[in-house]
């Protein structure tokens, strides 16, 4: 069983290309046309080992607000699409990633249910032209798209840089675990019977 996804988006404001592999090996082909952006989800495919494409076309002569926006829809599509019913994985699933000065804590749950804990300050207004405002705004719309909890802290951390690169690094591993099988689970891991 293959768990892949392919979706397109179209709107006025971007048009988003995206093919994830969650049993890939880290390799992605990504470009949003904010470099600060592609180099934190091409260390999310990486340090998840998962395979992404994504390919974005954003109206950037505005900001980069509905490009990233767009991106985290979109990859939140992806991932609710790729992990199908959900039978025999872990569902829950947490890391706590050190880069260098930062310490991030991600906690995520493919519950069915969208909600999203951004409990991280930044100390710049932005990384490259990515402004750090546009993390949480990625991240909630990956919640409610892929139908997932995500909490995500700051622990420790004073360069924007390692913190937001250590955020989509733990929120990553966390993602890897989730989805990854556990053989004693046969069916869906809930008393409800779904997710
Ligand atoms: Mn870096």
């Amino acid at each position: 069983m293959e768990r892949k996804a392919l979706v397109n988006r179209k709107t006025r404001e971007t048009d988003i290309k995206i093919e994830l592999n969650l049993d890939g090996s880290g390799k992605s082909d990504i470009d949003t046309g904010i470099g600060f952006f592609d180099h934190m989800l091409d260390g999310f495919t990486r340090h998840g080992l998962f395979d992404l494409t994504l390919k974005c076309t954003g109206d950037l002569n505005v900001d980069a607000h509905h490009t990233v926006e767009d991106c985290g829809i979109v990859l939140g599509q992806a991932i609710q699409k790729a992990v199908g019913d959900k039978k025999g994985i872990k569902r829950y699933g947490h890391f706590i990633l050190p880069m260098d000065d930062a310490l991030i804590l991600s906690a995520v749950d493919l519950s069915g249910r969208p909600y999203l804990n951004f409990d991280c300050d930044f100390l710049t207004e932005r990384c490259g032209s990515l402004d750090t405002q546009l993390v949480n705004e990625f991240f909630y719309a990956v919640s409610y798209s892929a139908m997932m909890n995500i909490h995500i802290r700051k622990m420790s951390g004073t360069n924007d840089h390692h913190v937001i690169e250590a955020i989509f690094k733990a929120f990553a591993k966390a993602l890897d675990m989730a989805v990854s099988f556990d053989p004693r689970i046969i069916d869906v891991l809930s008393t409800k019977g779904s997710l």
